[in-house]
């Protein structure tokens, strides 16, 4: 990250620098030695200043683990009164330099409160501390018969108070919704140290506003997540995957269409990706077993999850078979069992730690209408190539190398990628502002599920109005009035 394609970033001095005596406060907050990482550990302490991507890297001299929402409270109170500023970081998977500090933001990390702390078998309601892995709920959860309704490929690494606090969308939001329809209350602690729940773990609840809307999404704007209760859904009984090779982007909208109509309810995923994403996972990924033997230029992953196997493979077997006759697909193949479909998703699962393994990486998530998903990849192509970034004819031989699409087709998702020789200002000026008109000239979003971070904060306006960003600055203002937590990120930089 260089300050000169950031200038709003210099550090604000409103912000007190860390002293001995802080140090020795929240030591006396978390009294457990791995609670408190300072700098004569930096072995310890640099993984929490830098993000997965490793693109953006803060110089944060101490991080604090708490164990409950009492030590949070405590530890944000103090900061707050002394005006230290404070990143909260989950997983540390977000992929907008969001959940890492910029200068010498405090970390607060949620890594040791991970406990379960209630289910509810018959509604299916789980309530956990907000460190708690994605992949560990999901796991627990399955040994009861239900699963999370969210899934993505972090699941390892990132935590639900993260996946709250963006607003993860992921794989089956298609199915399951979003965090706004399936998180049911949470509980906050404020920089003034008030422990707040926002609203109650009930599936109907129409008392005064729903506050707890505008932490999903907050990023770390507004206060800390601390727990978070959840609608989780029974496990499917039968799951089936399948992947279509087809040679347009139109034939995958055709797709799309069929799935709607002849899979309806169980459809579960509808992912797709271009054929580069598949040869990128095949250079990077050890022993990938491909499914099919001819390439096409696209691919479609399907699944579907319903409570009748005979019922559902009838369902495929006729979707297949239409889109067959039709000639829609070119491809196809079917998993017979459930390695197969473990083999089918981990290609899909692994097109972003290919794409990180090729150098520079730049990474764009975006919402346009479904019949646009794709001209925007080929609209950024030509604009590369027309300035001799890139080489359209796939050689690979430009500063660019690659730029690619894949992502939630079934929720008008893409994510638009460029793999370059490395970080170059004169790479960064042709991509932006250019692509952000493109999406607004289509009505779309700059940011479909990543969120705004560090890295689209400056481009909010192309997606939300003067007006909308001042209800914003307000509410920001009524949480946090000393603004010390997550600075720099979310809000586009006042003009001086
Ligand atoms: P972090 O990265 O630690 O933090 C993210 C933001 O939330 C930061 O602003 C941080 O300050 C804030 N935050 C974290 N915890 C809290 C808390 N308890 N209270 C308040 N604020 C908090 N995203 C998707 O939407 N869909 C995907 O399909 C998807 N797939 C991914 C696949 C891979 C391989 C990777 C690396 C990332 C993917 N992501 C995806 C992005 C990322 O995983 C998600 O945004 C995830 O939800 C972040 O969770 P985290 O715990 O890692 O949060
Ligand atoms: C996904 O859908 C994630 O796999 C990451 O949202 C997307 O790497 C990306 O651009
Ligand atoms: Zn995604």
């Amino acid at each position: 990250l260089t300050a000169d394609r950031y200038p709003h970033l210099k550090r604000d001095t409103r912000y007190k620098a860390l002293t001995d005596e802080d140090i020795a406060f929240f030591k006396s907050v978390i009294k457990s030695d791995a609670g408190v990482i300072t700098a004569d550990r930096p072995d310890e302490l640099e993984p929490f200043n830098e993000d997965w991507m490793r693109r953006f890297r803060g110089q944060s001299k101490v991080v604090l683990r708490p164990k409950t929402a009492a030590e949070v409270a405590a530890l944000l109170k103090y900061c707050n009164e002394h005006r230290l500023a404070v990143v909260p970081q989950g997983g540390n998977t977000g992929l907008v330099g969001g959940s890492v500090p910029v200068h010498d933001e405090i970390v607060l990390s949620l890594q040791n409160m991970n406990e379960i702390r209630s289910f509810d078998e018959v509604s299916g309601i789980l309530t956990c501390d907000a460190g708690c892995v994605l992949e560990v709920l999901d796991n627990w959860l399955a040994e009861r018969g239900y699963m999370m309704p969210l899934d993505l490929g972090a699941k390892g690494s990132c935590q639900i108070g993260g996946n709250v606090a963006t607003n993860a969308g992921g794989l089956r939001l298609l199915r399951y919704g979003s965090l706004h329809g399936t998180v049911l209350s949470m509980e906050v602690v404020l920089p003034d140290g008030r422990i707040v729940e926002l609203g109650q773990p009930l599936r109907k609840d129409n008392t005064g506003y729903d506050l707890k809307q505008l932490f999903i999404g907050s990023e770390g704007t507004l206060g800390i997540i601390t727990a978070v209760s959840i609608l989780t859904p029974r496990r499917p009984k039968a799951v089936n995957v399948a992947m279509l090779g087809v040679s347009t982007f139109e034939g995958v909208q055709e797709v799309f269409k069929h799935a709607k109509g002849e899979l309806n309810e169980i459809l579960s995923a509808f992912e797709f990706f271009d054929h580069t994403c598949l040869n990128l996972v095949k250079h990077h990924i050890p022993n990938v077993r491909e499914p099919f033997t001819t390439q096409t230029p696209f691919y479609v992953l399907i699944e579907t999850n319903g409570s009748n196997k005979d019922h559902d493979d009838e369902k495929l077997a006729v979707f297949l078979e239409n889109l067959m006759t039709e000639g829609v697909v070119e491809d196809g193949a079917l998993a017979q069992d459930s390695t197969q479909a473990a083999g089918m998703w981990s290609i899909r699962e692994t097109i972003t730690e290919s794409l990180a393994k090729e150098g520079g990486n730049y990474k764009y998530d975006l919402s346009v209408p479904v019949p646009h998903l794709y001209s925007v990849v080929e609209e950024m192509q030509e604009r590369l190539a027309s300035v001799g970034l890139f080489d359209k004819n796939g050689s690979a031989t430009g500063r660019v190398k690659h730029v690619v699409g894949f992502g939630h087709m079934g929720d008008g998702n893409l994510h638009l990628n460029l793999t370059s020789t490395g970080w170059a200002k004169d790479i960064d000026e042709a991509i932006e502002p250019f692509l952000y008109e493109i999406i607004q000239k289509h009505g779309g979003s700059i940011s479909a599920e990543h969120g705004l971070g560090l890295m689209k904060a400056p481009y909010l306006q192309y997606s939300k109005s003067e007006a909308f960003i001042e209800l914003m600055r307000s509410m920001k203002s009524v949480f946090d009035p000393n603004g010390i937590l997550n600075p720099y990120k979310y809000f586009p930089p006042l003009s001086k």
